[in-house]
């Protein structure tokens, strides 16, 4: 090999390892307005989704948890350690049943609503960045919401932060298969009060969420490879 074809060519590598950093994405809405494979449904549905450039993204509903209360001397009370079994709830927008709450219901609309202590845990098959979580109901400071993808700290917030809540991850990375859990973190009341004194406040739902899919852009290797077929070809041309 000349050094007049090798110089140029190992320019060009070094070039393409320094464009193989960010990634390009595209957009994808998860929408659970007016039903989905989510309704009725606990852990282990499936849901998919069309992104911008035409990637099917399914999202998987990895956990549905909520407080597990007892119907006690006319009380519904919780221990305050044992989490239940629940199920999402999608009338217009995507809520939390909890399946140990029944009968003459003590919170108004429970089943539809994402109440204290009740969280929901779901993951994609893609790399995704949150781009946008539109709540219904979440006003004010006293709804409170996490969201945690797992081995990363939960990052909280309130009503005041506002709807829809943009870009709540500060443009985390999340890697595909990662679980994300969001939860109604206001304290969990015992007992629970009847429907005429709850306030509505602490209680909100899920229109829809957005991500950024994460298309990796072509691998340094690919590009060094693309480089040394210039090399070898360029060098027989000569
Ligand atoms: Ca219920
Ligand atoms: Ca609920
Ligand atoms: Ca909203
Ligand atoms: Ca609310």
């Amino acid at each position: 090999m000349k050094m007049t074809t090798f110089v140029p060519a190992l320019s060009l590598c070094l070039v393409s390892l320094l464009l193989a950093g960010p990634a390009q994405g595209a957009l994808v809405n998860f929408d659970f307005n007016n039903g989905t494979a989510f309704d009725g449904s606990g852990p282990g549905t499936t849901m998919w989704a069309l992104a911008e450039d035409d990637t099917n993204v399914t999202m998987t509903s990895v956990d549905v948890r909520a407080p597990e209360y007892e119907l006690a001397d006319g009380n519904w009370t919780w221990d305050g350690t044992t989490y239940g079994v629940a199920e999402t709830y999608i009338v217009s927008t995507l809520g939390i049943n909890n399946l140990s709450i029944s009968g003459d219901n003590p919170i108004n609309n429970e089943p539809t609503n994402i109440n204290p202590g009740e969280s929901w845990t779901f993951s994609f098959d893609v790399d995704v960045v949150f781009t946008q979580i539109d709540f219904a109901a979440f006003s004010g400071g006293d709804d409170k919401a996490t969201l945690e993808v797992e081995g990363e700290s939960p990052v909280a917030f309130t009503g005041d932060d506002g709807d829809p809540l943009n870009d709540p991850l500060s443009g985390l990375v999340i890697p595909a298969g990662t679980n994300i859990t969001i939860t109604n973190s206001d304290t969990v009341p015992t007992p629970l009060p009847d429907a005429e004194s709850i306030t509505p406040s602490s209680n909100w739902r899920i229109n829809n969420f957005t991500l950024d899919i994460v298309v990796p852009e072509p691998s340094a290797l690919v590009l060094l490879l693309i480089s040394g077929l210039t090399v070898i070809v360029s060098g027989r041309t000569r």
